[in-house]
């Protein structure tokens, strides 16, 4: 059996370039790859849409490997096991309402079924700025995240979508670009703790916030001032559901 370097070689770069030149012009693009962004990614791609996911950290999976304080189990409450159950994890009820399952293993099935649903993923890539045409964001202006960490005067390359959804976290890295650019968009800033009601209004007010701008996950609680909730993820897996399906509802 004959394997050669160079052949090695040419298959990575033809492929990844295949991919990223199907990426160039996505139905969706989501930013971050924490549990909102991959829940939002394979309701998308299930949907038939092209949907290319940029995430700048080497790891998919955003604050799940964490759990709280380095205690990699993760608190889902009853109203999201739906999203648990469909992505095939195994949890544990600890008491009524509060329901326990694996890090590693929820942040491996999110990823796992984003893959298989189509979702094209790439790592390592920030997102520095947004394509604007007409009051309407319509592309996100891409760079490889070392070349920020290292302060590289490197120009970025741009990429077209009809919808882009910032599930960049605690930042709302996208929607504070926008409100800084546009001066339309306030980021009231995420408050104190208080679980219950975050979990609520985290999904409540996942939305359009600017046109061609969907917000998810913890980048709600940052743009509409809400309180924090702890290491407890079932909003953000129904905010990442219940964007998919305001996308796809109202732009496709
Ligand atoms: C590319 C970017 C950029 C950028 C950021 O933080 P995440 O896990 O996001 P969510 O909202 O899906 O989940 C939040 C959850 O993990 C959490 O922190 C909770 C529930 N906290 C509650 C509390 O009280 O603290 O993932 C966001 C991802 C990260 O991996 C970032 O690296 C990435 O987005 N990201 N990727 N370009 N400009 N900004």
């Amino acid at each position: 059996m004959k394997i050669e370097e160079i052949t090695i070689t040419k298959a990575i770069i033809d492929e990844f370039f295949d991919k990223l030149k199907s990426a160039v012009e996505s139905d969706v693009c989501i930013v971050g790859a924490g549990p909102s962004g991959l829940v939002a990614g394979r309701y998308l791609a299930e949907k038939g849409l092209s949907v290319s996911l940029f995430e700048r950290k080497l790891s998919i999976g955003g604050g799940i490997w964490g759990g709280g304080m380095m205690f990699n189990k993760v608190v889902v409450q009853k109203e999201a096991l739906e999203v648990l159950e469909d992505a095939g994890v195994d949890y544990r009820q600890y008491d009524e309402n509060h329901y326990v399952c694996d890090a590693v293993e929820l942040s491996s099935a999110l990823t796992y079924r984003a893959v298989k649903a189509g979702v094209k993923f790439f790592n390592l890539v920030n997102v520095e700025d947004v394509i604007i045409k007409e009051r309407k964001v319509c592309g996100l202006v891409i760079n490889w995240y070392p070349v920020e960490m290292c302060s590289l005067s490197v120009d970025p390359l741009a990429i077209t979508c009809r919808a882009v959804i910032d599930a960049t976290g605690h930042d709302a890295s996208v929607c504070t670009i926008v409100a800084k650019k546009t001066g339309k968009l306030n980021i009231a800033g995420e408050k104190s703790m208080w679980a219950e009601k975050a979990e609520e209004a985290v999904v409540k007010h996942t939305s359009e916030v600017y046109p061609g701008l969907f917000v998810t996950g913890m980048s709600v609680a940052a743009v509409y001032g809400l309180p924090r909730m702890g290491p407890i993820f079932g909003g953000m897996l129904l905010s990442g559901k219940k964007v998919a399906e305001l996308v796809y509802s109202t732009v496709f």
